[in-house]
């Protein structure tokens, strides 16, 4: 690499953090089972240990995203939390309600044709952002599980109508210093019509709730032929991009670690942003977390493997010669602007990676260091003993 390159992709990773999930440390499972893994973080303490312990492999991942029903007693002190996480090393990040687990909402939440269950799913929602105030959470993330199975079985206007006034309700009771994001999915569990289906959607029920919602890109929420880099650079050109949920999928929603399948479409999306930054003078911020099930990998390395897979695309995205791009797309050199893409995209920014991880003082491999630790063999031991003596059989709900 040229130290022009060198110093732009370090810069990069400076200005780079991501969020791991509370529940990618956990057991999680298809829609037709589970199968577990001994060293799967059992309560809380284990998941933030396993953040906390990625965090100093990697450098990278200083907050941790929760769920509050799985991650939160009934009663539970968030200060106590927000201690238990400052002892594993991290901070609490998004708070993520949770609106599809309860009986109350099979027939949806902020959708629900029964106000009284509207009413519970704000109260909740109010709650997480009580929450989010108590540990000093920037974000409250909302996804819903809502929408209707069959034709004709509900309003599509009226719920969308209650969606817009609870979401307006919940972002009243947001501090000046918190952000809500709203994801969209376009199908499962509803296979007829998702109440927020995609980021047209998403969008508009953001701007009516209000300044500070924006929009959550899951990246697994697309259609195949999707173009998943030009909704970012809408949002963004919008002021409307709010963060990411990071997999990757062939299918759908499966869950599958970052850049597993496609690496260049990531790529692409961090080149919008790295776009848009060189344009505007500055980075946008913007929530990168990780939203994906790790059912046949250990979930440490896992979670390993998509953070050092998310730094090295970004780190890459930061090569591309934007002047020459201009200059090409200028002139419609179709080819020239194609390969200044791939000419930054394929190139080893191993260099970069290795210079930066010196430089913080952090393990030069994260993945071989987090081997040689044994972490993972003794928490599984720990872990497995601890289970026995709980009386715990794995299994409940998904995280
Ligand atoms: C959804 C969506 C949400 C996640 C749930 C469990 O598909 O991606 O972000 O919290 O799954
Ligand atoms: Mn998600
Ligand atoms: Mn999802």
């Amino acid at each position: 690499m040229k130290p022009s390159q060198l110093r732009r992709a370090r810069a990069a990773l400076d200005s780079f953090a991501v969020e791991t999930p509370s529940w990618g440390f956990a057991d999680t499972g298809t829609r037709f089972g589970k199968f577990f893994q001994d060293a799967a973080a059992i309560d809380l303490g284990d998941k933030l240990a396993d953040a906390g312990h990625v965090h100093a492999l990697t450098g990278c991942c200083p907050t941790v995203a929760v769920h509050v029903l799985w991650d939160f007693q009934p009663g539970e002190d968030p200060k106590r939390v927000a201690r238990l996480a400052r002892k594993a090393g991290v901070k609490i990040g998004a708070i993520n309600p949770n609106l599809f687990q309860d009986q109350c909402y099979k027939w949806g939440s902020f959708g629900n044709n029964d106000a009284t269950v509207r009413a519970r799913a704000l109260s909740h929602c109010l709650d997480s952002i009580a929450i989010g105030k108590a540990v000093n959470s920037e974000y409250l993330s909302l996804w819903f599980a809502d929408g209707t199975n069959y034709p004709g079985q509900g309003s599509i206007r009226e719920r969308k109508g209650w969606f817009a006034e609870c979401l307006r309700e919940c972002h009243r009771k947001l501090a000046p210093w918190q952000t809500m994001l709203v994801e969209y999915k376009p199908f499962e569990p509803a296979f007829y019509a998702t109440d927020i289906a995609d980021w047209g959607m998403a969008l508009l029920l953001a701007r009516k709730a209000g300044p500070r919602a924006k929009v959550l890109v899951d990246t697994g929420h697309h259609y195949n032929a999707q173009n998943i880099e030009q909704i970012v650079a809408w949002l963004l050109d919008e002021d409307m991009l709010g963060g990411f949920h990071f997999n990757d999928r062939r299918y759908a929603d499966d869950d599958l670690t970052l850049g597993s399948i496609d690496p260049y479409q990531v790529f692409r999306i961090f080149h919008e942003i790295h776009s848009f930054a060189a344009d505007r003078g500055r980075m946008p911020k913007i929530a990168y977390m990780i939203d994906q099930c790790h059912n046949e990998k250990p979930k440490i390395e896992a979670t390993i493997q998509t953070v050092v897979m998310a730094q090295e695309l970004f780190a890459k995205a930061a090569l591309v010669d934007h002047e020459a791009l201009r200059r090409a797309q200028a002139r419609n050199h179709v080819v020239d602007a194609e390969l200044l893409l791939k000419k930054a995209f394929f190139p080893d920014v191993a260099p970069a990676l290795a210079s930066w991880r010196k430089a913080n003082k952090l393990p030069a491999d994260p993945l071989a260091e987090h081997r040689r630790t044994g972490y993972a063999k003794a928490a599984a031991v720990d872990r497995k003993r601890r289970r026995k003596e709980l009386g715990l059989v794995q299994g409940g709900s998904f995280a």
